[in-house]
């Protein structure tokens, strides 16, 4: 690799490799949001009355009587009996002074044919359009509404009309296949969908209400659908059943159209956001109104440091936790200009990115380490063409960032004078846990930071005790925060066994013997920073998506002729991490390339392309414990080409070295 980059990489290698420590950059904390190190004390000593301070940046109907409900944990109430809207607070109270304001800048395909500006004043009104007509179509209080769609400004508008109505989303990634449609409309018992035509992907047109259509036929229940009609001319020529409703004419229907925005509850669902985990079946995370709002726009305005006048620049999907948290909700209620950028960033060049943040002159910057990898591969020429110089923040989510690639964003994005904000945080925390304040903290290249204030978060063993700085443990919060989940969908108990069991006193009704455990690994250093190491369940990161091997599997041995399968996740340069499958076949059938074809298909078909192998392997028998036991950290081993250890225990260990002279044969 090395003697493969560009010459001023590796400059920028020999002057930053051992830098370990970069302080926020003066020009940027002058003008930040928060500077105040005392703030970490201050919430400290005054918890959970420090959460207050997210409450107050909601407009409320009705005040709340208490920050913190802890009398029934693991079941947490916050901002009890408070009143508000949360299409309220992202949309109405910005009219009298940010009316003429862009709220959502929406960049989309076409290149250059497709953008929109959308002003608070335009928001406003087609939120409440379209909460008049679904409303009209029958949606009432608590039904919950599926969203199907891509980056289209109908996607968040359709969020914001349903709490308006006080009807909570369910959004399912447009790139999910048709079966993860149905399972998770059956699941919430959801009787709305929002879909489209289609969309654009590269340029070329792309059927998404054939695979719509497919998902509903597995719903159990009537469905009511509304149709975006996204493509126009370059349509596929689909006619609408009589349960199927093009957008555009409801929304004539209803021109002009005013709903007032119901109080719903600090307690009321906002939205429900199926997840992957340890088991198959999805879990649908519970989201509350002003809890989840509040963290939200907290944590927009001091980790993401955005201000009224920001242009800023998430470069999440809307069908995943970040686009919800960091497009959607926390920009909209600080009455910020949110972008929204439908294609990908190396189309049709690999300039894309820079090209619109040098247009639209955007101030932040919110992407993947993935996307990260991606541009430092691409090389620094790309971003180089560019002025970047009205970015003023960087941050990252969803995997750790290797510290290489920390520090190329942060010289050749940043140009060494915008922060690199590495904010750890999951679906079930709603918003950002542990990332260093940017006005505040130093940086270090590949730990997150400190966790935020008013959280207490430690790193423990496997009975609990704290670990010591720089020994790997496992990632606690051990108090409630605002923004957590409440429970999972319809199942209180599977939210104790996933995040509670493994380290509170499940019988106690004392909130401090409820630990809250988000399944990852980490450690941490002598000054409180944290270095996540990634998940330590069944669970693998690819691309900074989260897959259960388990709904993998259950698509692959859904596949004609496979017997047996084992998945798990190999490191991989720029996915962060791949799928690799180890498949046995039934009897009669060969591990073969037209095989091999069907399972890819088979997962493509069950989750999604994201979920696609890197590497399928055929092999007469897996290797397990004397119990029977699959040992998938073995496979993980072979699939990452490491030292396996002592394998002696196993019921056959004749197995390993079979199985690790296929892997990476292909
Ligand atoms: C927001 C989001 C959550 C899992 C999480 C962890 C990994 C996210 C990270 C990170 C290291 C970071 N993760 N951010 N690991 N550093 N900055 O990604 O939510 O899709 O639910 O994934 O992603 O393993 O547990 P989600």
């Amino acid at each position: 690799m090395a003697d493969e980059e560009p010459a001023d990489d590796v400059e920028l290698e020999a002057r930053l490799a051992e830098q370990e420590v970069f302080e926020p950059p003066e020009s940027f904390v002058e003008q930040a949001n928060v500077t105040d190190e005392g703030i970490y004390e201050e919430f400290e000593g005054n918890w959970p009355e420090c959460w207050e301070s997210a409450a107050d940046l909601l407009s409320w109907y009705e005040d709340y009587d208490q920050v913190l409900d802890d009398s029934n944990p693991p079941f947490y109430e916050w901002f009890t009996d408070g009143k508000l809207n949360a299409s309220y607070n992202c949309v109405d109270r910005h009219l009298d002074e940010r009316a003429d304001e862009v709220a959502l800048e929406w960049i989309g395909e076409p290149v250059d044919e497709a953008n929109r500006s959308i002003t608070y004043e335009e928001l406003h009104r087609e939120v409440n359009e379209a909460a008049a007509a679904l409303r009209d179509l029958g949606v009432g209080e608590d039904d919950v509404v599926t969203m199907y769609m891509p980056m289209i400004p109908q996607l968040p508008i359709a969020m914001l009309a349903c709490a308006r109505i006080g009807a909570p989303h369910s959004v399912v990634f447009a790139g999910f296949s048709a079966e993860a449609l149905a399972t998770r409309m059956n699941a919430a018992d959801s009787e709305y969908l929002l879909t489209c035509d289609g969309y654009y992907r590269r340029g070329d047109p792309l059927d998404h209400l054939d695979k719509t259509n497919e998902g509903l036929a597995d719903v159990e229940h009537d469905v009511e659908t509304v149709v975006v009609d996204r493509l126009g001319s370059d349509g596929f020529g689909h006619e609408l059943t009589d349960d199927q409703h093009d957008y555009d004419d409801l929304l004539a229907a209803h021109e002009g159209a005013t709903v007032e925005p119901v109080e719903r509850d600090a307690e009321d669902m906002l939205f429900l956001m199926y997840t992957s985990g340890t088991t198959g079946e999805p879990k649908g995370v519970k989201h509350t109104t002003a809890g989840y709002l509040g963290w939200t726009a907290w944590t927009t305005k001091y980790a993401l440091d955005v201000k009224p006048d920001d242009t800023y620049f998430c470069s999440a999907d809307i069908g995943w936790i970040t686009g919800h948290s960091y497009i959607v909700y926390g920009p909209l209620a600080l009455g910020t200009t949110s972008m929204m950028y439908e294609g990908t960033p190396d189309y049709p060049t690999r300039e894309r990115l820079w090209q619109i943040i040098e247009e639209y002159e955007a101030t932040q910057l919110y992407t993947a380490p993935t996307a990260i990898r991606s541009f430092m591969k691409w090389g620094a020429e790309y971003p180089a063409n560019h002025d970047l110089s009205s970015l003023r923040l960087l941050a990252t989510v969803g995997e750790p960032i290797n510290p290489r690639a920390w520090k190329w964003y942060y010289k050749h994005i940043g140009g060494e004078e915008c922060p690199v904000v590495d904010t750890w945080w999951q679906t079930e925390t709603g918003g950002h846990m542990v990332t260093t304040l940017p006005g505040i903290n130093d940086m270090k290249p590949g730990s997150a930071g400190p966790p935020l204030p008013g959280l207490d978060v430690q790193i423990v063993d496997t009975h609990g005790e704290e670990v010591e700085a720089g020994r790997a443990g496992y990632l606690t919060v051990q108090k409630p925060w605002p923004g957590m989940l409440r429970t999972l969908y319809n199942n209180d108990q599977r939210f104790i066994d996933e995040y509670w069991a493994e380290y509170s006193e499940t019988d106690s009704d004392d909130s401090d013997d409820w630990v809250y455990f988000p399944e990852d690994g980490a450690k941490i250093d002598d000054d409180g920073y944290i270095t996540v190491l990634g998940r330590v369940d069944d669970v693998i990161n690819v691309s900074g998506h989260r897959l259960g091997t388990m709904e993998i599997e259950s698509a692959i041995v859904g596949v004609e002729g496979v017997a047996e399968a084992a998945v798990v996740g190999g490191e991989h340069d720029l996915k962060g991490e791949a799928v690799y499958a180890y498949v046995i076949l039934e009897e009669g059938h060969e591990g073969s390339d037209e095989m091999r074809a069907r399972i890819v298909e088979g997962v493509e078909d069950a989750i999604g392309p994201i979920a696609r192998p890197e590497e399928v392997v055929f092999t007469p028998e897996l290797p397990k414990t004397r119990s029977g036991k699959i040992m998938r950290r073995l496979l993980e081993g072979i699939a990452n080409e490491e030292e396996l250890g002592d394998t002696s225990t196993l019921q056959n260990p004749d197995v390993v070295e079979d199985i690790r002279g296929k892997t990476g044969d292909d």
